[in-house]
């Protein structure tokens, strides 16, 4: 494999490891070795040299002082963050022996490994580690903390995650932003979408905070949370009623129209409205300008699927397009996501024949805590490995999480660059390289490009990538198997030299390592490419009425809570989720943690702009500072950001989210809890 590290200067190509889906190409800028400077890459075809702030810092993070250089055992109390010294070969027998003893006395089961996606490099965030956790017979990991139910939601329409090609956007004469804040989580679909308004096109946004997103928009739709499922079907409601819908289009790609038609005759705008906080005027201006409007494109983001009924609500949405045919106009149409264009083989990646026991146990990640102290278990966990994730900030229900992890006898090992808030908890912590200092591919989950890393820097200091370290623990465990052993690039060639997935034929290593990215087959969904049971459009859904759910689309409200405010913590501009929260740069960007509350709630309150708020409910409190306008509805909280633990500091929102469930895909519904506010 070609690697840059010996080339002391230069400029190289790269790829954001972030989980962003906007998987920009990169140029490394390179000097005696070091990285001097991150750029956009011009000529890739999406992303076009332009990246966001955040990563143009990027070297502010990988040079930072406090990057973890060898590894650690842990000598003080267990999130006091005292550590010592000590070799890979210490660390790896360390682990190995203890894990030995904990499988002979509680069996495999009893280890659980806790992964996202840190860094979206395909072979070490889903190759090495899964190949070793199934030889291991380690607990399942059920990974459904950001887009599980949306995902499920968009399949039950639409047979998976194919949405249209961003690059058509540009064709769009409407673009409606639902429940996404592209501004700063999807920047080249902005820059598309600019483009499509210079042809004309009108932006609309549909969001519970009027954010950089929705001061973007041409019209800005407030709505109340959880509700937009109620919207979509007064929508539709309209477009029928009106004959606004495309007949030919019903009849021949979709499945269930007419039941659809006489469902949605309930939401009519008043009753929309009441539930929505929408008023009636604007649902029938806006069901007016989407049947009018053609090519129409929804982004349809993940804040509406964090919500207890965040399945359903994608689900409904994605009929949408449907109805007016879009699909068959060029720019028209919705997107979710677009991972299904480039799914590769993960079979053979992450080898899950390597499990012996195909009965084990599978644990959704967002019952962490609810896992760690449940004391009823038959296999209790004993173990947990920690890799591309910072659970201690960013899981649900954050008391439960960090009242696990002080488990005595819970043995924690965490993979990660920096010492952050779970690695404190740890009893082994083991330094991981940066992706530029690895080999990997990369497949965006918006975008139709795969792209190719590799290696620009040298490990720094004792670093490994997560792929060498799961080869170690498996010599360490005494385990054999040649599949524990492949190389960066054989996992490479399994992922890919075998597609599963006709988009994917004509991808190989070889030629990425000629191209750096390429683009999938782009075959038309329609006719005859959609991955549903019927081949078309699933208005009313067979599968769901088994799966126990309603099959057509339909508002259901979120779960109740004893407390006055909806509270949507989502993440902010500058960090990306809790990466970057602990770099000095990016927080000096992004200023300090606050909360919008609507100018009416702050007087019945008494708090004025700027003043400390303590927010709290059942599950815990968080104090940030009040920022009082019209920027949410009344009887609705926003923050943004997963700011890190700071010293006399109680600023992390996830002490106040739920760990209940979403309707589907065993979601997490961060945007669902309520909580109640006091002046400090
Ligand atoms: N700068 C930056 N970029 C990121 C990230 C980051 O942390 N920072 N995170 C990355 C990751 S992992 C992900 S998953 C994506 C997430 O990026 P997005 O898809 O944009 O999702 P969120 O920012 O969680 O929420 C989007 C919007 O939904 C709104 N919202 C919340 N509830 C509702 C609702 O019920 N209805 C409606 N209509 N709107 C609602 C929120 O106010 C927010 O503006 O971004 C990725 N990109
Ligand atoms: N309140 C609230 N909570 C949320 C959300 C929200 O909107 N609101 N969003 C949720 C969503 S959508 C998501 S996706 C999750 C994301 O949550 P996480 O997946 O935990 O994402 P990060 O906080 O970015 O943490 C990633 C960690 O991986 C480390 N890392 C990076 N590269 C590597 C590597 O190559 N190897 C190893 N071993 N480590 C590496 C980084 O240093 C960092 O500490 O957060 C969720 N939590
Ligand atoms: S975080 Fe997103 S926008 Fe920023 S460089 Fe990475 S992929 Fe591009
Ligand atoms: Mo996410």
């Amino acid at each position: 494999m070609k690697s840059f590290i010996n080339e002391k200067t230069g400029v190289f190509p790269s790829v954001c490891p972030l989980d962003c889906p906007d998987q920009c190409g990169l140029l490394l800028h390179k000097e005696d070795g070091k990285i001097t400077k991150v750029s956009g890459d011009p000529d890739h075809p999406v992303t076009k040299g332009n990246i966001c702030n955040k990563v143009r810092n990027m070297t502010h993070r990988i040079y930072d002082e406090k990057r973890l250089k060898y590894p650690l055992r842990r000598i003080g109390k267990k999130g006091e963050g005292l550590f010592e010294r000590i070799s890979w070969p210490d660390a790896i027998d360390a682990i190995s022996n203890r894990w030995k003893e904990i499988i002979k006395e509680e069996g495999p089961e009893s280890i659980l490994p806790y992964s996202f996606y840190g860094n979206m490099g395909n072979i070490n965030a889903e190759g090495m580690d899964r190949r070793f956790f199934h030889r291991l017979g380690a607990s399942l990991l059920d990974r459904t903390i950001c887009n599980s139910a949306g995902s499920a939601g968009y399949r039950y329409t639409m047979g998976g995650s194919f949405g249209i090609d961003p690059e058509d956007t540009v064709h769009s004469k409407l673009i409606i932003f639902w429940g996404i804040n592209a501004v700063s989580t999807n920047m080249h679909q902005i820059s598309l979408a600019q483009k499509a308004r210079k042809n004309g096109a009108k932006i609309v946004v549909i969001d519970v905070h009027k954010n950089q997103t929705g001061r973007f928009a041409d019209w800005f739709i407030p709505i109340k949370p959880g509700t937009d499922a109620a919207l979509a079907l007064g929508m539709m409601h309209i477009l029928f009623n009106e004959s606004m819908v495309d007949e030919d289009f019903l009849a021949n790609y979709t499945v269930g129209h007419d039941k659809l038609r006489k469902h949605v005759e309930q939401y009519d705008a008043q009753k929309v409205s009441a539930i929505t906080g929408v008023p009636a005027e604007d649902i029938q201006k806006l069901a007016r300008l989407y049947g009018e409007t053609s090519p129409s494109f929804i982004r349809i983001g993940n804040g509406p699927q964090h919500h207890d009924n965040g399945g359903m609500c994608i689900r409904t949405i994605s009929c949408l397009p449907a109805l007016t045919g879009q699909w068959l106009h060029r720019g028209g149409g919705a997107t979710k996501g677009n991972s299904g264009f480039l799914s590769f083989n993960s079979s053979k990646l992450q080898r899950p024949d390597l499990l012996v026991d195909k009965n084990t146990r599978k644990i959704n990640m967002n019952h962490l805590g609810e896992v760690l102290l449940d004391s009823e278990l038959d296999t209790p966990v004993k173990s947990l490995y920690v890799y591309g994730s910072n659970p201690a900030v960013v899981a649900p229900e954050l008391n439960k999480v960090r009242k696990g992890l002080l488990r005595e006898d819970l043995f924690t090992v965490v993979h990660d660059l920096f010492l952050t808030e779970t690695a404190k908890y740890a009893d082994i912590v083991l330094p991981a390289t940066s992706s530029f200092e690895n080999t990997d591919f990369y497949t965006s989950y918006w975008h139709h490009y795969i792209q190719i890393q590799q290696p620009v820097i040298e490990a720094y200091g004792e670093s490994k990538s997560n792929t060498e370290v799961f080869r170690l623990l498996a010599e360490g465990m005494g385990f054999e198997e040649s599949e524990l052993k492949a190389s960066d690039e054989e996992m490479i060639q399994d992922a890919l030299n075998e597609p599963i997935n006709s988009y994917m034929e004509d991808i190989s290593l070889e030629k990425l390592r000629d191209h750096q990215y390429l683009k999938s087959n782009n075959k038309p969904l329609f006719p005859g490419n959609l991955p549903t049971p019927s081949g078309k459009i699933e208005l009313y859904s067979e599968t769901m009425k088994k799966d126990g759910y309603e099959p057509l689309p339909t508002y259901i409200p979120l779960v109740e809570e004893n407390h006055p405010f909806l509270f949507v913590p989502g993440p902010n501009h500058n960090f990306l989720n809790s990466t970057f929260s602990n770099n000095e740069k990016h927080i000096e960007l992004e200023k300090e943690p606050s909360v919008h509350l609507n100018k009416k709630d702050a007087d019945a309150l008494g708090i004025q702009h700027g003043e400390m708020v303590k927010l709290w409910n059942d599950r815990g409190e968080c104090h940030l500072k009040a920022n009082v306008g019209e920027n949410v509805l009344p009887g609705v909280v926003v923050s943004q950001g997963l700011w890190a633990d700071a010293p006399g500091k109680k600023q992390l929102v996830n002490f106040l989210t739920p760990d209940r469930l979403s309707d589907m895909g065993g979601g997490a519904v961060f945007f669902s809890g309520k909580v109640s506010l006091d002046k400090i």
